[in-house]
This record gives C-alpha cells, structure tokens and sequence, in this order.
C-alpha cells in the first residue's frame, strides 16, 4: 500500500518545494529610550530655600536629599537633579524657569544626554 512508503523529505511541504533559501527570524531591533539628566546651576542670587522647594517640588526629593542636592550645586557650580525620558526631562526644565522667572531669581536649570 502506498501510505507504506517513507517519505524521503518529510519536512517539505508538498506545495513549497526546497528552494535552499533560508528564512531566519529578525531579532527584534529595540532599543531603551534614551536618558536625559536634569541639572541646575548655581548663581549667587536665588535663595538656597528657592531650590530646596524646586527640588522637593518638581524633582520629588525629600527636605533632607534636596538639600544635599542643593548644597552640591552651591559648591561645585552644578548638580544632577533627576534622569528621565527626554519629553520629561524637557517639560521639568520649562516648569523650573517658569518658575525661578515667576519668584524673580536667575535660576538655571538645563538637561542633557544622561
Ligand atoms: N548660591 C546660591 C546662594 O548662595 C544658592 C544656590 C544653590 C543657587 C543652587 C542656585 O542652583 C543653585 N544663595
């Protein structure tokens, strides 16, 4: 009887013969979004309790860490206030002007590749 017979390729498909072409899965091209630091910059006029409060505001640190933070920035010119996606990090920043512009202070505030 023919269903007796072995099948010589039993992994071709009838209706899809070898053609020696090999088809391999894609790795999945992904890649984690990019990070932005947000970092604020001394200045010798906005009061020490101004970035306290901006950085217990908008960079949700507690009393303790914002002051740490705050007194980096006194010291060494600089300091990292967060690291977020760059829509974030961008609207953080113009929060933070509109903010230092509205209380009067010279604060700067700016975000760049983490
Ligand atoms: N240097 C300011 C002062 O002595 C305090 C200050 C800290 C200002 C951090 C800006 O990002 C800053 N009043």
């Amino acid at each position: 009887m023919a269903t007796h017979i072995k099948n010589p390729m039993p992994d071709q498909h009838p209706a899809r013969p070898d053609t020696g072409v090999v088809v391999e899965e894609a790795r999945p091209q992904v890649k984690q979004p990019p990070l932005y630091q947000v970092v604020l910059l001394n200045d010798d006029y906005t009061p020490m309790e101004f970035v306290v409060m901006v950085l217990q505001e908008y960079f949700k640190r507690d009393l303790e860490t914002a002051t740490q933070i705050m007194l980096k920035i006194h010291h060494d010119g600089r300091g990292v206030c967060g690291v977020y996606s760059k829509d974030v990090a961008a609207t953080k920043v113009e929060l933070v002007l509109a903010a230092a512009r509205r209380g009067g202070h010279p604060l700067q505030c700016i975000m760049e590749a983490a």
